[in-house]
């Protein structure tokens, strides 16, 4: 981390975090909520690594107002949250469940209360299992299920969300959920699982028809995006990056930006249209980025045409993740340079570390690894400001310790701790240093946008 103080940052930056519905909400059963995949999963032995849940999470559908409170406290101009689909659909069709709405409706009012805007996601990974038990996203229709619950949605929340976010990381569901099955719903089809990206970008699409209907707030969506290190320097190790930076960072955007697939992608369940569908025009580019890939040609007799490898020379997280901030620099310009005018512009929806971060003897709790990290970071979003990438807004994931999927509670990403025994939250000493080196000094919020 550098004492120079934090460099300015465009007028109507958006400076927030990120949380999302299963990993903090809680209340599994309550108010007419239906299960969804990762419901179903998490209570299946063996697939979480300290056989937690999400049952009760961070209990923050009850805690909501205190949370609210610790955003206001924390000076941020966005919050990004997601909505569990089942609480709005708790069998993934049909009308709204009043109840699921209202939460929503509660928290975004007292959002806007706090002068905070709220930025909500539709998807991030909780399918309604009803909709898994009929194929979940390999099955085409789910793409159009998607699309109603995205009215329903908008059609309440629609005058005041200040930013839709569709899908949250559909490569991730798509390799960890589908491919590899280490994730809900569990299913391991390696390359059969392409058709779960298909029918996440149609639903993509015909949500984006379905929120311009009902809102005039801007659209968006988040994509994983991680640069590709080439390990090794044969052919087949050049060969073996370029096939995982095309998987990894251009299935989903080249599309979405209209190119169509990327060569070698020729996926027999798309259909006259589908394309131009998922090409509806978005008006910002959600970019989660954590950690680059090392990548090197596969073993001859591995199913996969690459070899994922560690990226050695950098300090790790808990997660031992490298930690590489000019990687988001460069995967900011590369994206710039990849579209061109196409690109529309991009807010950072993601960027965070998890460190085993424990209350100290006076009960606070010293984090200057994540200091270290965030400083990082925010510095690259600036540098390729400076380059010419247009970045409009950064959210730190967040705000919360939480339930991070397979890995339970063993992993802590939150500017806040929580202490999963009594609900009770502090705030870590990145909380203080978000506040005061990053939005409030250098950084003016200006309005919102
Ligand atoms: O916790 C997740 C989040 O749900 C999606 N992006 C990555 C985060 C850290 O693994």
């Amino acid at each position: 981390m550098t004492s120079t103080p934090m460099p300015d940052f465009p007028a109507g930056f958006r400076w927030g975090v990120s949380t999302s519905a299963y990993q903090i909400e809680g209340a599994a059963t309550a108010d007419g909520r239906g299960p969804s995949i990762w419901d179903t999963f998490a209570h299946s032995p063996g697939r979480i690594v300290d056989g937690s849940t999400g049952d009760e999470a961070c209990d923050h559908y009850h805690r909501y107002a205190e949370d609210v409170a610790l955003l206001a406290g924390l000076g941020v101009s966005g919050y990004r949250f997601s909505i569990a689909w089942p609480r709005i659909q708790p069998t993934g069709a049909g009308p709204a469940n009043p109840a699921g709405l209202d939460f929503y409706d509660r928290l975004v009012d007292t959002l806007l209360a706090h002068g905070v805007d709220p930025v909500a996601t539709l998807f991030h990974w909780d399918l309604p299992q009803a909709l898994e038990d009929a194929g979940g996203w390999l099955n085409r229709d789910t793409a159009a299920r998607f699309a109603e619950y995205a009215d329903l949605v908008a059609a309440r929340l629609g005058d005041r969300v200040r930013l839709w976010i569709t899908l949250n990381e559909p490569f991730i569901h798509m390799s960890l959920g589908h491919g590899m099955g280490t994730h809900a719903p569990g299913r391991a089809l390696l390359f059969d699982a392409f058709p779960v990206a298909h029918h996440q970008l149609l639903g993509h699409g015909l949500a984006v028809a379905a929120l311009r209907a009902r809102s005039t707030s801007p659209v968006a969506i988040a994509n994983n995006y991680s640069p590709v290190r080439q390990a090794g320097d044969t052919d087949a190790d050049r060969a073996a990056a370029a096939a995982y930076d095309a998987l990894h960072n251009r299935l989903f955007t080249d599309p979405l930006l209209g190119r169509g697939y990327p060569d070698g992608f020729e996926l027999s369940v798309v259909r006259p249209g589908d394309l131009d569908a998922i090409a509806a025009p978005i008006d910002v580019l959600g970019v989660n980025y954590y950690n680059p890939t090392a990548v090197r040609a596969a073993e001859p007799d591995s199913p996969l045409p690459f070899e994922l490898v560690p990226l050695d020379g950098y300090p790790r997280t808990a997660f031992d993740w490298p930690v590489v901030p000019d990687g988001l620099r460069e995967l900011l310009v590369d994206l710039k340079q990849r579209y061109g005018d196409a690109l529309p512009p991009i807010q950072v929806t993601e960027s965070g570390c998890a460190y085993d971060d424990v209350p100290d003897a006076d009960g606070r709790v010293p984090d200057p690894e994540r200091i270290a990290y965030l400083d990082g970071h925010v510095r690259a979003v600036h540098a390729a400001i400076a380059a010419g990438v247009e970045v409009t807004g950064y959210f730190v994931w967040s705000l919360l310790d939480n339930w991070e999927w397979a890995e339970g509670f063993t992993k802590r990403f939150g500017l806040v701790h929580v202490d999963y025994a009594t609900q009770r939250r502090t705030p870590k000493a990145s909380y203080a240093w978000y506040r005061d080196a990053v939005i409030r000094a250098g950084a003016d919020p200006g309005p919102a946008r």
